[in-house]
């Protein structure tokens, strides 16, 4: 009777000890411990990435596309807006008056805009149209344009034509 009466009294100890021992805080993070060589493959991968999005962002690629000479002594140039400036490194003659003409086919509204920050110039640009932008003879130099947001650049070259 004794015995029965010392397990009934142990028991909710013995259950409580169990329980505890289930709920003891488990550690909140386990390091795994990578082999280097798939460290330096992350590693690799990511200064990828960043070299990719600073050529992407701040590099001026592809080939410049030359204005052709237009009327009245006017150059000429037709830009397609189309997830970017096609395209989007043009160069022009000093000295001479230029039209560039921006034909907007993406409905994104980050293009809806294109600001020439060297001339003071903003443009609307609607949707499906042909915009023009008339520069006066312009003085040899790098003149860089951007959609409303800075984030899709183009550069217009206008260059010496003795050079
Ligand atoms: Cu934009």
């Amino acid at each position: 009777m004794s015995a029965l009466l010392a397990v009934a009294l142990h028991l909710p100890v013995a259950l409580h000890s169990a329980v505890a021992l289930h709920l003891a805080p488990a550690p909140l993070w386990r390091t795994h411990h990578q082999p280097l060589a798939l460290q330096l493959v992350v590693l690799a991968a990511g200064l990828a990435l960043i070299a990719a999005e600073l050529w992407w962002f701040l590099g001026r690629h592809g080939v410049a596309v030359a204005a052709r000479a237009g009327e009245a002594g006017v150059q000429e140039i037709t830009i397609t807006v189309d997830g970017g400036y096609l395209p989007s490194k043009i160069q022009a003659l000093a000295g001479r008056p230029l039209r560039l003409a921006f034909h907007r086919l993406d409905p994104s509204g980050c293009l809806a805009q294109v600001i020439f920050p060297d001339f003071h110039k903003t443009l609307d640009l609607p949707l499906g149209a042909t915009t023009s932008l008339e520069l006066p003879p312009t003085p040899a130099g790098i003149y860089p344009f951007h959609c409303g947001m800075a984030m899709v650049r183009g550069v217009l070259e206008v260059v010496d034509p003795a050079a």
